[in-house]
């Protein structure tokens, strides 16, 4: 009989690849994985429960429309985090600046987390699947004081791991911590994640590109050139190639993960740094592809490499199958020869 490991089990396990952190880090995946089921299980019921769904009213730092799952799900994430007494601050997509903890448990902390926690939002009223990322970092201020915008402002190398939730037709927890990633399927009529999908690898070729094509006339000559690349028949590389675009960043993230592809948020003459956010979008989905052995980059620059100077900065994110990034790298330095 094929063996069954949980995501509790699972994380037991993997405690030894971090000698330094004595469950520390497991103790925070138990938070994550906590606050998860429970956020999981108020998506479901969205549908249902008329004063869950549409907004407040309220307007998060970005300028946008938060709705009531955005607000449910960040004070459920940040309670769950507070309780375990390893971080000693968090920033959010739905917080104007981070949160420091100045209780003497929480200045103890020696780690912080970055979290979108529920992005892709505008699709809960339309039943489309939406997600969680996260990305954990050791602190860099002195354990035992508040922690600093500079515990926040390090570039994603320095990340411990990373991860994301898909609330989907199934909902899963996938994440890594360096070591490869590894995806967790939950089961909601006992409450348990299994793990569903080890040692994730993304493919090398693929044959989806996942770009809002609406935005054509405000791309640059060179993304519009990548574009038409990509539907330019070529058997020998798999083209035209499949556009799928679902408008929540994690589920086409996800899918191209599985079966290789490339999703794209290009800078445009409307909006110069695209739209994703570096911290909590674009790094930690970063290091789950390179830990994949796919590639992310902002068009010029490994994702992972860029030294971030605000909590809420946006940078262009290209990212997913090697060979598809790299030749989009390739066309935005001006190579035409290459979509002959
Ligand atoms: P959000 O953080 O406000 O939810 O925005 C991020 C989302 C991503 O999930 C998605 O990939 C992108 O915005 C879609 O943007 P657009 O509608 O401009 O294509
Ligand atoms: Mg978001």
């Amino acid at each position: 009989m094929k063996s069954i490991t949980t995501l509790g089990e699972f994380i037991i396990q993997r405690q030894k690849d971090f000698p330094y952190a004595k469950g520390e880090l497991s103790r925070l995946f138990s938070a994550i994985r906590l606050a998860a089921k429970v956020v999981n299980s108020q998506i479901n019921k969205a549908g249902l429960v008329d004063n869950i769904m549409g907004s407040m009213g309220q307007e998060n730092v970005q300028g946008e429309e938060q709705k009531k799952l955005d607000v449910y799900a960040n004070d459920l994430f940040i309670k769950s985090l507070m309780a375990r007494n390893e971080v000693c601050g968090i920033a959010s997509e739905e917080e104007d600046s981070y949160i420091s903890f100045s209780d003497e448990v929480g200045r103890s902390g020696k780690y912080i987390i970055l979290m979108d926690p529920l992005d892709g939002s505008s699709n809960i009223d339309v039943n489309v699947s939406i997600g969680t990322i996260f990305a954990i970092y050791r602190r860099i201020s002195p354990v035992g004081t508040e922690a600093t915008l500079d515990d926040f402002l390090q570039p994603g190398t320095e990340q411990v791991a990373a991860g994301y939730v898909i609330f989907g037709s199934s909902t899963m927890l996938v994440y890594s911590t360096g070591n490869g990633v590894n995806g967790f399927t939950f089961d909601p009529t006992v409450g348990v994640f299994y793990l569903s999908h080890p040692d994730m690898t993304i493919p090398d070729e693929g044959k989806i590109y996942s770009i809002n094509e609406g935005n054509y006339s405000y791309f640059s000559e060179e993304v519009k050139a990548y574009i038409d690349y990509c539907k330019q028949p070529d058997p020998a590389t798999n083209r035209p190639y499949s556009g799928r675009y679902i408008g929540s960043l994690v589920a086409d993230f996800h899918r191209n993960l599985l079966k290789g592809g490339i999703y794209m948020y290009p800078g445009s003459s409307k909006a110069p740094n695209g739209k994703l956010r570096l911290l909590y979008e674009s790094n930690p989905l970063a290091l789950l592809v390179e830990q994949a052995g796919g590639k992310a980059s902002d068009g010029h620059q490994r994702i992972l490499e860029i030294v971030p100077t605000e909590l809420h900065q946006r940078a262009p994110l290209f990212i997913g199958s090697t060979s598809m990034v790299e030749q989009v790298e390739r066309l935005l330095k001006g190579d035409r020869g290459q979509t002959a």
